[in-house]
């Protein structure tokens, strides 16, 4: 479940938002995204709500909220519960598209294709399908990534990093963002940014990759590389992979974020999210004939006859949070309040 501050704790309706929450979940999986859009706008109506919405009729008077949606938040408030829930937690082939993408890495088609092939349990891929080394440690350790890690823990994984780091340079910073930094109670996994004053991108990745990673996977600290994602010019700086506290054998997905001083802000905005609040921020600063992505906010931008980008536009602020949100119009949300 999404982290809950005490506004939305406090909301009459959060109770039908929770559950409507996860039905929501669910077509997001299915790759339903026209019922995920509008269960994400219901949702957003009902939590300013100061009233408890009971009645199919109050529902439905509300602003994007049409016949279908409105009668399932009359049945949640009359049973607590919701059948089409239900009903696709107990079907079958669900739970089974579910286990395999619960596996890191494995999306709705290759889900699809594993059950079209006849493969019905972790066992059938192990020994029926020639599997990445990706999608084998998201076996092998399947129950592990599955587990929420608590906010302790979290801060743990990133002193253990911030702590090696800082012997390899003292002039890096560590940030835990990601839910951490939204103030959720446990997460998914651990996000870090990684960034040093000064520092360009080709030297944090030099100390990240060429040392950091070799002295904390040596330490038995890192457990795996998953994953590095690359930007133009064909540098990453993105890196997906598994932890494990020396204290404990539970492996913990990882994600380090190397981050220039100068794109701190717009970095930190993209790392924090939460992925629902960047498309919003990310639509309104496009709405207003700007771009917003994890580097920059931009301007400028020229497009094609079919409003395909031809240039990046014009850097107007990415090294601050503040300013972005300034330049933008928004008034300042902390961290604990991006949670849409
Ligand atoms: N992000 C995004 N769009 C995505 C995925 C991620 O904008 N499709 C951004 C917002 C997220 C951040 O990256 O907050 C980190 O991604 P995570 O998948 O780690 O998500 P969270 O940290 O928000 O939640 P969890 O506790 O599940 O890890
Ligand atoms: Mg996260
Ligand atoms: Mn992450």
């Amino acid at each position: 479940p999404r982290a809950t501050n005490a506004k939305t704790r406090a909301n009459p309706n959060a109770r039908t938002v929770q559950i409507l929450e996860e039905m929501c979940k669910y077509y997001d999986q299915m790759g339903d995204n026209w019922r995920t859009l509008a269960y994400r706008r219901a949702m957003g109506v009902l939590r300013k709500q100061p009233v408890k919405i009971c009645t199919k009729e109050q529902a439905e008077a509300l602003p994007f909220i049409g016949t279908r949606l409105a009668e399932k938040i009359e049945e949640i408030v009359l049973t607590d519960r919701l059948r089409k829930l239900d009903s696709t937690r107990e079907d079958p082939t669900d739970q089974i598209l579910r286990l395999f993408m619960g596996i890191y890495g494995v999306g709705l088609s290759q889900a699809h294709r594993w059950i079209q092939a006849g493969h019905r349990t972790l066992d059938d891929l192990k020994s029926k399908v020639k599997l990445t080394e990706n999608q084998k440690v998201g076996i092998e350790h399947y129950e592990d990534f599955a587990q929420r890690i608590p906010r302790a823990e979290v801060e743990a994984h990133g002193a253990y990093v911030r702590n090696a780091l800082q012997k390899l340079d003292p002039g890096f910073e560590v940030i835990i963002g990601g839910s951490y930094r939204r103030g959720a109670k446990d997460s998914g996994d651990i996000d870090l940014i990684i960034t040093k004053r000064g520092a360009p991108l080709c030297v944090l990745q030099t100390i990240i990759f060429d040392r950091l990673i070799p002295k904390l996977t040596g330490a038995g600290f890192l457990k795996a590389s998953l994953a590095t994602s690359h930007r133009y010019g064909g540098e990453s700086t993105k890196w997906h992979g598994a932890s494990c506290l020396p204290s404990s054998t539970v492996w913990r997905r990882l994600d380090m974020l190397l981050v220039p001083e100068e794109e701190m802000g717009a970095a930190l905005i993209y790392f924090t999210g939460n992925d629902i609040f960047n498309r919003s921020i990310r639509l309104l600063a496009s709405k207003k004939g700007m771009r917003l992505n994890q580097r920059g906010l931009y301007k400028d931008l020229a497009r094609g006859r079919n409003r395909e980008k031809l240039t990046e536009g014009t850097l107007v602020e990415g090294r601050s949070e503040k300013r972005i949100f300034e330049i933008l119009g928004v008034p300042w949300r902390p961290p604990t309040e991006r949670i849409c």
